[in-house]
């Protein structure tokens, strides 16, 4: 299988996260990518080939103008301040606060992000972009005739939606893509994600369209981020009705059962009629992983290749999420080994 891949990726290194209370070393680090790209060659996947610039057009396909054009200035802004360190925002616009815009970089941190755990850096703009031109090439050979391509998107996208970054997600890699390959003549596409963490920006760009399905088996919101969305009443609104899915699980859910809800997925992909997939591949639903209750191992990530495989679809693999970085590289090539066995 072709991988994807630009070096880009280290310009996204944030120092810290606020989770349970404290400030925290981000879980999501460029040595995530690095074990990756280090499997996918140790392994003998295939060729390794750098993204082409695509520049803005496709981002704004299923992103706000706006948002892009803060993501773009909000460290220079930042740093003008004369601040050196990372941007975290520090407030939410909740109940009977105003919804204007702010003008001050500060008020519009927080109006452009979901939560505490995504630090805008000096890179993180040119990491960001470099992932959707990842994306996209492996898009752009997908049309050109591949059969399954692999994007080593870093950092991760699932969890950005229209118009906010959180979840340690900036752009949407992978709606950007899947918006791409309609954009170039496939008529229905599926886009499933396997994260640990629902999808709730994917979900969001394509919520009221019905080109565009979107499933995602997630751990329940009702005790896992991104708590506000991801239930299973979620079913999609106006011409998008039907076409959105999502299979909740409770943290700490077996193994068996995490395959029973991709076979419901798989089957509503079939009978969807989708000319191609994209994965949202994230492995956090690894039993050992230090932020997440699901307990696939190892081998397991062989078999949902296989079972993906089984769709006969031109699919796009994205990396999302996964923060057991020793075995991070295992897990993700298994699926993709899987899916070509
Ligand atoms: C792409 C992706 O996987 N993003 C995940 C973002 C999750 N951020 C919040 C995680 C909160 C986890 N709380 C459990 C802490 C265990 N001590
Ligand atoms: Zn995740």
């Amino acid at each position: 299988m072709l991988t994807v891949y630009s070096d880009s990726h280290r310009l996204q290194h944030g120092q810290s996260e606020l989770i349970d209370g404290t400030l925290k070393p981000c879980f999501e680090t460029p040595s995530r990518a690095d074990m990756v790209l280090a499997a996918v060659r140790e392994r003998e996947l295939g060729d390794i080939i750098h993204p082409r610039r695509h520049g803005l057009d496709p981002i704004l396909r299923v992103h706000d103008a706006d948002y892009a054009r803060f993501l773009e200035t909000a460290w220079q802004r930042w740093s003008d301040m004369g601040r050196d360190y990372d941007a975290l925002p520090k407030m939410w616009q909740v109940r009977r606060l105003r919804e204007a815009i702010p003008d001050h970089v500060e008020g519009q941190l927080c109006y452009y992000s979901m939560d505490c755990g995504t630090p805008i850096t000096a890179g993180t703009w040119a990491a960001a972009t470099a992932a959707a031109d990842t994306a996209l090439t492996g898009a752009d050979r997908l049309i050109g005739g591949e059969r399954a391509v692999f994007a080593l998107t870093r950092p991760p996208g699932h969890h950005a939606a229209f118009d906010y970054c959180g979840g340690y997600c900036f752009l949407n890699n992978a709606a950007i893509a899947a918006q791409a390959l309609r954009d170039r003549g496939m008529r229905k596409v599926a886009v499933l994600d396997v994260d640990y963490h629902h999808g709730n920006g994917t979900q969001d760009i394509f919520y009221r369209r019905a080109d565009v399905l979107f499933l995602s088996i997630h751990g329940d919101p009702r005790t896992e981020y991104p708590f506000f969305l991801g239930f299973a009443d979620e079913k999609g609104e106006g011409e998008g009705l039907g076409y959105n899915f999502n299979f909740p699980l409770s943290a700490g859910s077996c193994v068996s059962t995490w395959f029973v809800a991709l076979d419901c997925a798989l089957d509503q992909i079939a009978r969807f009629g989708a000319e191609a997939l994209v994965v949202s591949l994230g492995v956090d639903t690894y039993r050992g992983d230090p932020i997440s209750r699901f307990q696939l191992d190892s081998p397991d990530f062989v078999t949902l290749g296989a079972r993906l495989a089984g769709l006969k679809l031109p699919t796009l693999f994205c990396l999302e999420g996964g923060y057991a970085v020793g075995p991070i590289g295992t897990n993700v090539v298994n699926v993709l080994a899987g899916f070509e066995a």
